[in-house]
């Protein structure tokens, strides 16, 4: 008779800078698209929970917003859920990148004392050669006690299946917590704003990611096609006219480089109409901030 596996299953918490590559691991692990991903500081605005179940047992992803010393109400909101990651966790996967060259007192410092097993994730290897990797490991094996250190690249598939493999090994034996066919438990509201905030990141320059958010005002689902009704909020009318662009050529873009996401998501044609609004301060209203978490 085959023996039976016991099945380890937990939460593991996505912590780290921003940029490093927390969310693009996520949708890597999982072989799909949870969490959105941009080369902008600050995508991920809070955390996003991922879910990957296999004969093993299952492991809940937190993704989590990059760790930051926070200025406005939304970036105090964005660490609070770095620090709810990290007290609901089994295991924490703390991320660096190989590009980035700074200490991480602070950001270690966060979880000092915090009693639970922490892996050092070293990110983007496929950007240098294995002296430098090994370079960067010996700089910060001993800048806290580890339980494991895996140098990988999410984007090229490195060391993907050995990470997996580590993981479970650190999560107790439990069933599965969640439903064998799900994988996250966003809304499809939040999903679809999210996916448009991504494609205004990816079109933007430097300082309008952090001015920019996105609110689903209306999904409709009119047989033949989707209708979705956005706005994308930004905080001054100078913010609004660079995101109309000339002849609203930045609106258009990002418009149909959603829509094609939205198609494959709700495999049907979508309808998109984007608006452009200005709210003043929205990063400090916890009235529009509780509305755009929904
Ligand atoms: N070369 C390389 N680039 C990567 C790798 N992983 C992520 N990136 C790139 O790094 C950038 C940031 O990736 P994200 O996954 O959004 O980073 P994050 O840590 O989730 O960032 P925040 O949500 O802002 O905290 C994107 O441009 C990714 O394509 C990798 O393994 N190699
Ligand atoms: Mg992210």
């Amino acid at each position: 008779m085959a023996k039976k596996i016991k099945k380890h299953s937990g939460y593991v918490a996505l912590i780290g800078r921003t940029n490093v590559g927390k969310s693009t691991f996520l949708n890597a692990i999982l072989e799909t698209k949870v969490s959105i991903v941009s080369n902008k500081p600050q995508t991920t605005r809070k955390q996003i929970l991922g879910i990957k179940t296999t004969k093993y047992g299952q492991i809940i992803f937190f993704d989590s917003p990059g760790i930051h010393k926070p200025y406005f109400k939304l970036n105090e909101r964005m660490m609070k859920d770095v620090h709810a990651s990290l007290v609901d966790a089994d295991l924490v996967l703390y991320f660096m990148e190989m590009d980035d060259q700074r200490e991480d007192d602070f950001a270690i410092s966060l979880f000092e004392n915090i009693g639970k097993p922490i892996f050092l994730v070293i990110n983007k290897i496929d950007k240098y050669n294995k002296a430098k990797v090994l370079e960067k490991i010996d700089r910060f094996k001993d800048a806290y006690q580890w339980n494991e250190i895996v140098p990988l690249s999410a984007l090229k598939n490195v060391n993907m299946d050995l990470i997996e493999e580590l993981i479970y090994n650190y999560l107790p034996e439990n069933e599965y917590f969640y439903p064998e066919e799900e994988w996250t438990l966003q809304s499809e509201r939040f999903y679809v704003s999210e996916i448009i905030r991504e494609k205004v990141l990816n079109s933007a320059q430097a300082e309008l990611p952090f001015t920019t958010t996105v609110k689903v005002e209306e999904i409709t689902d009119k047989e033949k096609i989707m209708y979705i009704r956005a706005e994308i909020y930004v905080e001054s009318n100078s913010q609004k006219k660079i995101l109309v662009g000339k002849h609203g050529n930045f609106v258009k873009h990002v418009g149909e480089t959603a829509r094609k996401d939205l198609e494959d998501y709700f495999e049907k044609q979508v309808y998109l109409d984007l608006f452009i609004k200005v709210v003043p301060n929205w990063r400090n209203s916890p009235h529009i901030l509780s509305q755009l978490d929904e």
